[in-house]
């Protein structure tokens, strides 16, 4: 069991209410494919991924990243219930997807890394710790029912 205190809550919403989805979403995702190639392979239908350019520029890619990003917001709005939020998700990504459970991490990372670049100074030490907390909790829920 997770324990959130207010000020962790807080500065998750409000960090969450300052972010454009979208475009964070497809930023990390499209960091996540050129940082770590190897991740690619589960988006082989995805059309072309060969460069940083081409991936950036990939409107499937955008469209996921969104996808992604909108599903962590419930992640966001069910703090205190994060595990069985993505009961359903993490079977997909375990029995259908065969997502290793690693690349959830690596995502999170990756959506650290944008969050800092997009929001500056205004993603202070506290907001990092409490979203780096964040991060690790919804890879732990996705990872769960991987058996
Ligand atoms: Mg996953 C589909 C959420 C990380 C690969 N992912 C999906 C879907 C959601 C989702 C909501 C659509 C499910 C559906 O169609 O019912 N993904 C999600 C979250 C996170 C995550 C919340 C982590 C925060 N996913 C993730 C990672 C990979 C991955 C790290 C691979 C490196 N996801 C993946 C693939 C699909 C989804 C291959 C199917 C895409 C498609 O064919 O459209």
């Amino acid at each position: 069991m997770v324990n959130w205190s207010a000020e962790e809550k807080h500065i998750i919403s409000a960090i969450w209410a300052k972010i454009d989805i979208e475009e964070v979403g497809a930023a990390a995702l499209t960091r996540l494919l050129v940082v770590y190639p190897w991740t690619q392979r589960y988006f082989s239908n995805f059309g072309n991924l060969s460069s940083p350019t081409a991936i950036e520029g990939n409107p499937r890619v955008k469209n996921h990243g969104k996808k992604v990003l909108t599903s962590f917001g419930e992640a966001v709005k069910n703090l205190d219930n994060v595990k069985a939020t993505f009961d359903k998700l993490s079977q997909l990504h375990s029995d259908k997807l065969h997502v290793d459970p690693q690349n959830f991490r690596l995502l999170g990372d990756n959506l650290i890394i944008v969050l800092a670049a997009t929001l500056g100074k205004d993603f202070t030490s506290e907001a990092q710790a409490a979203w780096q907390k964040l991060v690790g909790v919804v890879a732990a829920a996705l990872s769960r029912n991987y058996h």
